[in-house]
């Protein structure tokens, strides 16, 4: 179940059946972390979230209302805002499945937003609200570490847009210092993802 809620007529709830009625989606894509992992060559399934915005979302937007940001919550509390313009962009996915099977706990079931195009943060895990805005809404990011780390508002990872008042040369030498670490720390995380379990 997804909550629609914010600049619509009436807030209301989308199943995971009204979900399965749209067409199915597939990217294969990498996400990035902006801590400096990354997880490569990930094989999404879904449904395009612009096409679930054209048909589900914006026939009940109010009218004269022009939709300027979304706010994507997970079940767990994490939150990201993603600009109109950056969430209607092809390659965002609503998804239900992950390399042939459905998400699991992990990685962000039921479902999952991915914009492979910003950093991890944008890619709200354990999706269950979406709400309309009007202008960027502030005070979203509650946990300690993104309210400390300021992130940028676009979070394109192609132009290294971590922070939102750092310039990306300046935050280069502490991410490059950080390599080592996250690599180790990842190299585990990556064993977990994707090692098979073992039969019994
Ligand atoms: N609900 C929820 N979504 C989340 C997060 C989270 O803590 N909770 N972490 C984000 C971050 S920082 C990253 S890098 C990615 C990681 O996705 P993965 O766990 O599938 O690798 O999920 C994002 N989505
Ligand atoms: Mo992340």
């Amino acid at each position: 179940m997804i909550k629609i809620s914010g600049a619509v007529i009436e807030p209301f709830d989308v199943s995971l059946a009204d979900l399965a009625t749209l067409p199915r989606r597939e990217l294969t894509a990498d996400l990035h972390c902006v801590a400096g992992w990354s997880a490569t060559n990930l094989r999404w399934e879904g449904v395009a979230f612009e096409i679930f915005y054209r048909t589900i979302i914006e026939p009940s937007v109010q009218p004269d209302t022009s939709v300027t940001h979304l706010v994507f919550g997970g079940l767990d509390g994490h939150r990201s805002v993603v600009s109109i313009e950056d969430a209607l962009t092809e390659d965002v996915l609503i998804a239900e499945r992950l390399d042939g099977r459905p998400l699991d706990g992990d990685h962000g079931a039921p479902v999952r937003l991915v914009s492979p195009n910003q950093y991890g943060f944008v890619s709200t895990k354990h999706l269950w609200r979406i709400e309309l805005h009007t202008a960027e809404p502030t005070g979203v990011h509650t946990s300690p570490a993104m309210r400390l780390l300021k992130p940028h508002p676009r979070a394109r990872v192609w132009e290294e847009e971590r922070h939102r008042y750092l310039p990306a040369w300046s935050l280069r030498p502490v991410y490059r210092l950080l390599i080592p670490p996250i690599r180790f720390l990842s190299a585990h995380g990556s064993r977990r993802r994707r090692t098979p379990s073992p039969p019994p």
